[in-house]
C-alpha cells in the first residue's frame, strides 16, 4: 500500500503531501477532525476548494437574510469554504469587529458544516497591552508570553477564544472541525504580532503557547492549525517565524491584487501581471516547504477589491492556481459601500457584478470544488 500511495504521489506531482507521512499535530483529534484531514490530505493535488470570508452573513446589497449567499446568487451552489473572524470574542463581546453577532455566526457555522462544507476561523484579536485594535503595533508579544505582565490578562482572552471553539458543535454533540488561522500575515508590519514587532522567537513562543493551551490544557480536538503570511520576497522570510513541523497542520498565504481607483486598461493589466508573477512565486515556496514538512497548504486570502477585471477569476486568479496542490482558495468579504473610505469593498462577485460571468466558469472548471461536490466526498466521515 505504502509504495502505491508513494508512486501516486510522484505521478502527480512533485509538491503533492505525501499521505504516508501526513499526521495531524494534535494525535487526540475527533474522528471529524481527522477524516476531514484525510480528505484534504488526498484531495490534495486533485481539487481546489474555493472559499469566501462571511459569505451567509452578508453580502454587497444585504445582511442577515437567512439562505442568502453572494455566490449562491451566481452559479446556485456554495463555497466549500467558509471563512469567519472571531476578532473581539476576547472581551466576551456579543459583535465581532466586523460587527457579526456571533450568536449567528455559529448558526451560520453549524449550517456550513451540515452543508458538507468547512470552516475557517482567524482572529482580528485586539492589543492586549493597550486594548487597541489588531493595528494597534504597540508591542505586546514579549508581554503576553508566560513570564510576561500581561500573561495571565492574556490567558483569559484565550479562555473566551476555547469557549466559542468548543461551542460550535451540532445538536448531536458533535464538535465542528475548524481550520483556525491565529496571528496571520505574521510578517507584515500592520498587526501588534507583525514582523517589526516581536523577535522571530517570541512570535515562535506566542504560536506555541496558544496552540498547547487550546490543545493540552482546554482539550479542545477538532482544530487544523494553520500558519499564515502575507506576500514575501523570498524563502527566509516565510520561514523565519515558522515553529515547526509539530505545530502546524497547514501552510498558507495572504496575497491580494491592487490597482488604484479607476485605474485604466493599460493599469489593470500591469497590476494582473505582477499579481500573478508574485503569486505564482510565493506559491512555489509555500508548497515545497509544506511538501517538505508533509503538511497541507492553502490561499487562505486573496482578492482583487471591487473585481474591476471582468475575467479575473480564469484568466488571473485561474491562471495563477491551478497547477499548484492547495487545498483552497478564499476571497475576502463582500461589505459593499464603505462609508469612511468612499469605496466598495468586497471580493466575491455577485449578480449583476461585472465579473459575475466569468465566475461561473471559474465554477465549472473541474479542479474546483464548492459545497454541492464537497457535500457528496461526505468530508467528516
Ligand atoms: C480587512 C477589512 C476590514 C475588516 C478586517 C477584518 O481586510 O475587510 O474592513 O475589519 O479585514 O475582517
Amino acid at each position: 500500500m505504502k509504495s502505491f500511495y508513494l508512486i501516486a504521489c510522484f505521478l502527480l506531482s512533485e509538491w503533492v503531501i505525501n499521505p504516508v507521512c501526513a499526521q495531524l499535530i494534535d494525535s487526540m483529534a475527533t474522528s471529524e477532525t481527522k477524516a476531514l484531514y484525510n480528505h484534504l490530505v488526498s484531495l490534495s493535488g486533485k481539487k481546489i476548494m474555493f472559499g469566501h470570508q462571511d459569505d451567509l452573513a452578508y453580502g454587497v446589497h444585504w445582511k442577515y437574510e437567512d439562505g442568502r449567499s453572494d455566490i449562491k446568487e451566481v452559479i446556485n451552489d456554495f463555497p466549500a469554504v467558509f471563512g469567519w473572524d472571531i476578532g473581539g470574542i476576547e472581551h466576551g463581546h456579543s459583535n465581532n469587529l466586523d460587527s457579526v453577532p456571533f450568536d449567528r455566526m455559529k448558526k451560520y457555522i453549524i449550517e456550513a458544516y451540515h452543508k458538507g462544507a468547512i470552516n475557517t476561523i482567524s482572529w482580528h484579536t485586539d492589543n492586549p497591552v493597550t486594548g487597541g485594535n489588531s493595528w494597534d503595533t504597540t508591542r505586546a508579544v514579549k508581554e503576553i508570553l508566560p513570564g510576561g505582565k500581561h500573561h495571565s490578562f492574556f490567558v483569559s482572552w484565550l479562555d473566551r477564544v476555547a469557549t466559542f471553539l468548543n461551542s460550535l458543535e451540532t445538536n448531536n454533540g458533535v464538535k465542528i472541525p475548524i481550520l483556525f488561522r491565529p496571528f496571520h500575515e505574521l510578517n507584515g508590519g500592520w498587526f501588534w504580532w507583525g514582523r517589526p514587532y516581536c523577535s522571530p522567537e517570541e512570535y515562535k513562543a506566542l504560536w506555541k503557547f496558544t496552540i498547547e493551551y487550546l490543545r493540552d490544557v482546554r482539550h479542545i480536538h477538532q482544530l487544523i492549525y494553520v500558519y499564515n503570511t502575507n506576500s514575501f520576497s523570498n524563502e527566509p522570510e516565510f520561514t523565519e517565524r515558522y515553529p515547526g513541523k509539530e505545530l502546524a497542520d497547514m501552510l498558507s498565504l495572504d496575497i491580494y491584487q491592487r490597482a488604484p481607483l479607476n485605474a485604466s486598461k493599460e493599469q489593470l493589466k500591469n497590476s494582473s501581471l505582477k499579481f500573478e508573477k508574485q503569486l505564482k512565486e510565493n506559491l512555489k515556496v509555500v508548497v515545497q516547504i509544506a511538501h517538505q514538512d508533509h503538511k497541507l497548504s492553502a490561499l487562505s486570502e486573496t482578492g482583487f477589491e471591487a473585481i474591476p477585471v471582468r475575467d479575473w477569476w480564469t484568466r488571473v486568479l485561474y491562471n495563477a492556481i491551478k497547477d499548484f496542490p492547495i487545498s483552497y482558495v478564499l476571497v475576502w468579504r463582500n461589505h459593499g459601500f464603505m462609508e469612511a473610505k468612499n469605496k466598495m469593498h468586497y471580493f466575491a462577485p455577485f449578480k449583476g457584478q461585472k465579473s459575475a460571468g466569468d465566475f461561473k466558469k471559474l465554477y465549472k472548471k473541474k479542479r474546483m470544488l464548492f459545497s454541492k461536490a464537497t457535500k457528496k466526498i461526505n468530508l467528516y466521515q
